[in-house]
């Protein structure tokens, strides 16, 4: 169905949602008054300048993703407790390598390894790096206990950079932005939406939600949370029977006509292996593309990283089946299986883009994977 701008002829399948006031316990507020908000926000009043290029839009989402890394960088600390488990887990290796000597090669590299298995990275990758530890301390490349702790770090962070593409999001050219959340149940796809949208939304950038979990009546209610918490505006299905790939299609549409610069699309979660629905997720891409062709720009596939190295299928499947641009591993707070991390790049040769270290707000962090080597390994 056409969308139109005018309050009066919108669609009756969906609705166009302005986040309450944060004051206000109403849940609804009317279109209309949405209309003249959305109008006024276009003419650019109510956002930071730093993002608006006269000329073309290259330049405000080029920048948008190095600024988003940037801030990765100053958010050490963060980074750093969020893989507290991970790095309890491989303090081991400080003290290995500490009282390290040739003689003791093999029963060190051996318990190196098994630190790096309990820490998730796999038996192939863990047994990948002793292995170049090893040879590198045989032919007398590496001769000292810190040598070798700085081999280990540059052999993880090769893993994490020379395969997958870049960690930066990659939104295009045109306005808005589409990105893409998918997953399985429950591994943290709309809480990352919110997060990313609070992201956003702090760099000044006008951001649209659009409520794609048409299964679940609870979903869009808990997207519509994360819209009032952020600001943002959000589209969601009105009635039991519309379908995911209308609510994209609209809220796209919506996105285009309001001048919006990022729309961000919510899914319902699906298991890999059920092929209905991701014959669904497959509509859902075709109905984007059909509004903005190149769209959507980020498919984001989201991993519950306490589920380890049996996140890999799902990886496998959910790319093969709708393209994965990058991934976002969430629950990494207090979860000792940072490695997997490193697994799943070198696997899938997908680059992280971001991981969830906690409930928050600001608990999604763009991944950066220097930051993340000092970190598990510190
Ligand atoms: N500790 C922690 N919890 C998280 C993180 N990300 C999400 N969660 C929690 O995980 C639970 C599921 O998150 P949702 O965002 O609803 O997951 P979903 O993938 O949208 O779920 P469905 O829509 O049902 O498929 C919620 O309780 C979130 O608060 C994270 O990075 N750390
Ligand atoms: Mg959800």
């Amino acid at each position: 169905m056409a969308f139109s701008s005018s309050p009066s002829s919108s669609s009756n399948f969906m609705q166009f949602i302005s986040p309450p006031p944060r004051s206000s316990s109403k849940k609804y507020p009317n279109v209309l008054k949405l209309q003249k908000s959305v109008a006024g926000s276009s003419s650019g009043s109510s956002f930071s300048p730093r993002f608006r290029c006269s000329a073309g839009q290259t330049g405000f989402f080029t920048r948008l993703g190095r600024l988003i890394k940037e801030k990765a960088k100053s958010d050490v600390e963060k980074i750093f407790s969020g893989f507290s488990k991970t790095r309890e887990n491989l303090a081991v290796v400080d003290e290995l390598l500490l009282y390290w000597n040739l003689a003791e090669t093999d029963r060190v590299l051996d318990e190196l390894e098994e630190a790096l298995l309990v820490s998730d990275f796999g038996p192939r990758i863990s047994g990948k790096i002793v292995d170049s530890l090893r040879d590198d301390i045989l032919s007398g490349k590496l001769k000292s206990g810190s040598e070798i702790k700085d081999a280990l770090k540059k052999s993880v962070l090769d893993l994490l950079t020379s395969k997958s593409g870049k960690t930066e999001l990659q939104l295009g050219y045109r306005k808005p932005a589409v990105i893409m959340v998918v997953g399985v149940n429950g591994g943290g796809k709309t809480t990352s939406l919110g997060k990313l949208a609070n992201r956003l939304k702090n760099e000044g950038v006008k951001v649209l939600m659009a409520a794609g979990d048409t299964f679940r009546a609870a979903a869009s209610d808990q997207l519509e949370v994360w819209a009032e918490r952020t600001g943002s505006e959000i589209v969601v299905a009105q009635g039991d029977k519309t379908k995911a790939s209308s609510v994209l299609s609209q809220a796209v549409k919506r996105g285009k006509e309001q001048g919006y610069d990022v729309v961000l699309c919510d899914t319902s979660g699906r298991l890999h292996t059920n092929f209905n629905l991701m014959e669904e997720l497959v509509a859902c891409k075709k109905a984007v593309a059909k509004v903005i062709s190149g769209a959507p720009n980020e498919i984001l596939l989201v991993l519950d990283g306490t589920t380890g190295l049996n996140m890999l299928p799902q990886a496998r499947e959910f790319n093969e089946v709708v393209g994965i641009t990058g991934l976002i591993l969430t629950k990494l707070d207090g979860s000792a299986r940072g490695g997997c991390v490193v697994s799943v790049v070198e696997e899938l040769s997908i680059p992280v883009k971001f991981v969830g270290v906690g409930e928050g707000l600001d608990d999604l962090q763009p991944f950066d994977p220097e930051a993340f080597v000092e970190a598990i390994f510190s």
